[in-house]
């Protein structure tokens, strides 16, 4: 299913509500706390806005294969783990080639809004074929916006160029601020020709990401911070690295779960550290936030990611099937798409305040997880999800607060109990689930865990209410 069905759907007005139905997704990164000028920067970049990655595609290049750092947590075997799941492989591509695929899928997705490069190494540590990949693909496809993140070693010394490309969103992976911290998570740092240990390369590292994220405070540029929460080693020091990164300028700080395993072959992963729960998580995110500019809709993506964030379309444009299609940017085209996509947001956020109008706040705040493909819809059935993702609801609003991958249930045409069992073990925190369709085995088995079934087909936010003013029929 591609973001532009799933997209394409008017919600409250074409909808075929079946049972209860209600609604949709707000942010992290609200319209209202942002200036209006840096929201209409963000409003289309899935990553930098909560809102539009429910609505709008990223795509990755893999054209960076080289890193001059070493993390705890990397296998250079495998992608950049400061952009990706550990232990998935991109296919390395020239700069070239990156941008005849950039301009394919901009024609074939033309939801898809942003190109970022984020590995398989540092962008940075490969700037000949990161910079040659944005001036290609700007030339040719000036409407979509250049990202790339980076763990801002080398970030001084391009930040202008990075400017003059009209680059407007960079990352960077900041893991700690205290020397001491960074020992535990980076071995060595490779800089002007020399390896530099222990205490020595955290303190450069940590001094060269301070510079680079001033440089591009100074120069206008939305920086976004990725820290890796890792338990026992930088955990509670994250909340001094949102701190000092706030106070520096950060636009959004984007905390997310280490991923350890032996498989993947990385210190961290063979020494046995864990990573966090959801619930640690959530709790350090809330912690840093005060739930402002704090990112919680990541998913790791990996470096030749190709889809909306919840979705991974990466195969559909392998380097051997992508080379020989024809690219068809069409900005006019892709302009239409995207007036559709805004009309759409813009009624659903109408339909949303005049909901919450009428509402007042209860007090109890309950978990619901989702089954959608995109658009803000409840659209999916619970069979086919391979995540979930979860709101938050009060009885006036929707609030995202992350999401759970699950492998999908139904198999084949058949649903297998072991994958119910883990589906069920990922959302059993959560009142209900709501999906356009859920299998009357899955239904039984989901009330015996505490999770209420609710079938309905239109916005998130308002399945959501109309099942919390039945939980708690909340007077209006
Ligand atoms: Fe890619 Fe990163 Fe740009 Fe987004 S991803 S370079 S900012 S376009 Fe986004 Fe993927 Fe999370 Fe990165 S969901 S891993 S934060
Ligand atoms: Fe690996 Fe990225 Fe760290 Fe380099 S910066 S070691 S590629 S996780």
């Amino acid at each position: 299913m591609s973001p532009t069905t799933s997209t394409t759907l008017a919600p409250e007005s074409k909808t075929k509500a079946k049972k209860s139905s209600k609604g949709c997704g707000c942010s992290s990164t609200t319209p209202q706390q942002v200036d209006p000028k840096i929201q209409e920067r963000i409003e289309k970049h899935p990553c930098y806005s909560e809102d539009a990655h429910h609505h709008y595609a990223r795509m990755h290049v893999a054209v960076a294969p080289a890193c001059n750092i070493q993390c705890n947590y990397c296998n250079r075997k495998y992608d950049c783990a400061n952009e990706s799941r550990p232990g998935v492989v991109s296919e390395l591509l020239t700069p070239e080639e990156a941008a005849h695929k950039a301009l394919v899928i901009a024609g074939k997705i033309p939801q898809m809004t942003v190109l970022g490069i984020a590995g398989p190494g540092d962008p940075l540590a490969n700037p000949k074929q990161t910079f040659r990949t944005f001036e290609l693909v700007a030339d040719k496809a000036p409407d979509i916006k250049l990202c790339l993140s980076t763990n801002g070693l080398m970030l001084p010394n391009h930040v202008q160029q990075i400017k003059d490309l009209n680059v407007d969103h960079v990352t960077i992976t900041i893991n700690m601020v205290d020397p001491e911290v960074g020992t535990k998570i980076y071995p060595w740092v490779r800089y002007n020709r020399k390896r530099w240990k222990g205490v020595d390369a955290a303190k450069l590292l940590h001094e060269r990401q301070m510079e680079g994220l001033q440089a591009l405070q100074e120069n206008d540029i939305l920086c976004k911070v990725n820290s890796v929460m890792i338990p026992g080693i930088n955990d509670e020091h994250l909340v001094e690295v949102d701190e000092v990164i706030r106070s520096k300028g950060a636009f959004l700080h984007n905390i997310m779960p280490l991923i350890s395993a032996p498989e993947h072959g990385t210190y961290f992963g063979l020494t046995g550290q864990r990573g966090p729960t959801p619930k640690e998580l959530k709790a350090l995110q809330d912690n840093c936030s005060g739930n402002m500019k704090m990112m919680r809709h990541c998913r790791q993506c990996r470096a030749d990611a190709v889809g909306l964030l919840g979705e991974d379309r990466s195969q559909e444009f392998t380097k051997e099937k992508f080379l020989e299609m024809t690219p068809e940017y069409d900005l006019e085209k892709r302009q239409e798409v995207h007036a559709g996509i805004n009309k759409i947001k813009d009624a659903m956020k109408a339909a949303k305040a005049e909901r919450a109008a009428k509402k007042k706040p209860r007090g109890e705040k309950i978990l619901v997880a989702v089954a959608t493909k995109g658009g803000g819809v409840v659209n999916q059935h619970f069979g086919h999800a391979k995540e979930f993702q979860i709101f938050e609801v009060d009885g006036v609003e929707t609030k995202f607060v992350g999401h759970r991958k699950v492998d999908h249930y139904c198999q084949g045409g058949y649903g297998e109990d072991a994958m119910l069992d883990n589906i069920i073990n990922a959302i059993k925190d959560c009142k209900a689930v709501l999906a356009s369709k859920i299998g009357d085995c899955p239904q039984g088995m989901l009330r015996e865990a505490g999770v209420e079934p609710v079938q309905g087909y239109d916005t998130i936010d308002k399945i959501a209410l109309e099942y919390y003013e039945q939980q708690f029929a909340v007077s209006r």
